[in-house]
């Protein structure tokens, strides 16, 4: 028996910095509802899907910034979300910036803040919670930028790994499910955390700016949305999974974020791609027994891979120079 699922990836247009979540939840629920008119079982929602991509402005005291995040979750106001999962027996995937009390790596509990995705179950139940690891950007304010990218400022690095569960989905029955955080989809590393694990399908939101806002040389515009598609297509391909990966898009407070949303399978093809800058809903029917080819074969881990040559990846960070070839000596002279 085959194992089929139905995946809808929900791109959101712009949230300006003004709107309210009450606001915003009613959108994510309209396409709660589309996506579950349209069969899919499973409803994947953007990186900070609650509120404008914030870490684009300054703030002096992190703390006078909390409105930005949730603290409970469900809360009153994403409650409708959890009801909207139960009413249309959907399992839905949200990011958004967290605030929690807990223990540092001191074991001092304090507030600390996270860019946080979360997978709830249609039963209103979170199975899954992943905090985002590779922050791109910057920790002061930058007058060399036009746009702030204050992710380092914002958030602390996420302390969960990146972990794999074994959950129901829809009529597939269980499925392993993992997640990702925008920047996290161009690092091989993240995506073959979760290979090892078996991973079957991983969930992704992401904010990314049109242009470079580094300034640092010339990327075209083009190439942005290329360098987006080619991580994740690499990433499912070696490590045979499916990816649901989803934009927030359009103008956002003066600045452009791509969209280009995309469901991609094991084999490394786009099944689906979002057209619009905007709200959208794309669906594809996925068969996770596809996962089972380039696990099975060419990437079979436990067959191929040689760990006593991959020490770097866990002894260094920064890349060094090499040895220099110098010409042997002579061996007359
Ligand atoms: N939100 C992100 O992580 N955005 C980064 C941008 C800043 C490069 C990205 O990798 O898409």
């Amino acid at each position: 028996m085959t194992r089929r699922l139905t995946v809808a990836a929900a791109q959101l247009g712009p949230i300006q910095k003004a709107e309210g979540r009450d606001v915003v939840v009613a959108r994510l629920v309209r396409l709660m509802e589309t996506a579950h008119k349209r069969g899919a079982e499973v409803v994947v929602f953007p990186e900070l899907a609650l509120t404008t991509f914030f870490p684009r402005w300054y703030e002096e005291d992190i703390n006078n910034a909390d409105h930005w995040y949730e603290s409970a979750m469900p809360s009153n106001e994403t409650a409708p979300l959890f009801e909207a999962a139960r009413k249309y027996n959907i399992g839905f995937h949200l990011g958004y910036g967290e605030i929690a009390y807990e223990a540092d790596e001191t074991g001092v509990v304090r507030k600390r803040h996270f860019n946080t995705a979360i997978y709830v179950h249609p039963s209103g139940e979170v199975v899954l919670k992943y905090r985002k690891v590779h922050l791109p950007g910057h920790k002061e304010f930058d007058p060399a930028r036009k746009v702030q990218h204050l992710e380092k400022r914002y958030f602390e690095v996420g302390n969960l790994g990146f972990p794999v569960v074994r959950a129901p989905i829809g009529q597939a029955g269980p499925v392993n499910i993992g997640m990702m955080i925008c920047n996290d989809r161009r690092w091989p590393e993240s995506w073959r955390v979760m290979g090892l694990q078996q991973v079957e399908l991983v969930m992704l939101g992401y904010n990314t700016p049109s242009i470079n806002q580094d300034a640092k040389g010339f990327e075209a515009h083009h190439l942005r949305v290329a360098h987006s598609h080619l991580s994740i297509q690499a990433g499912c391909y070696q490590n045979a999974t499916f990816g649901v990966a989803v934009a927030k898009a359009g103008v956002e407070d003066g600045c452009e974020l791509f969209g280009n949303s995309i469901i991609v399978n094991p084999q490394g093809q786009i099944m689906a791609e979002a057209t619009s800058w905007d709200d959208e809903l794309i669906v594809a029917d996925c068969d996770l027994d596809m996962c089972n080819l380039g696990r099975t074969t060419i990437f079979n881990f436990a067959a191929h891979r040689r760990v006593e040559a991959y020490g770097r990846i866990l002894e260094q960070t920064g890349s060094v120079a090499p040895a220099e070839w110098a010409p042997a000596a002579k061996a007359a002279e």
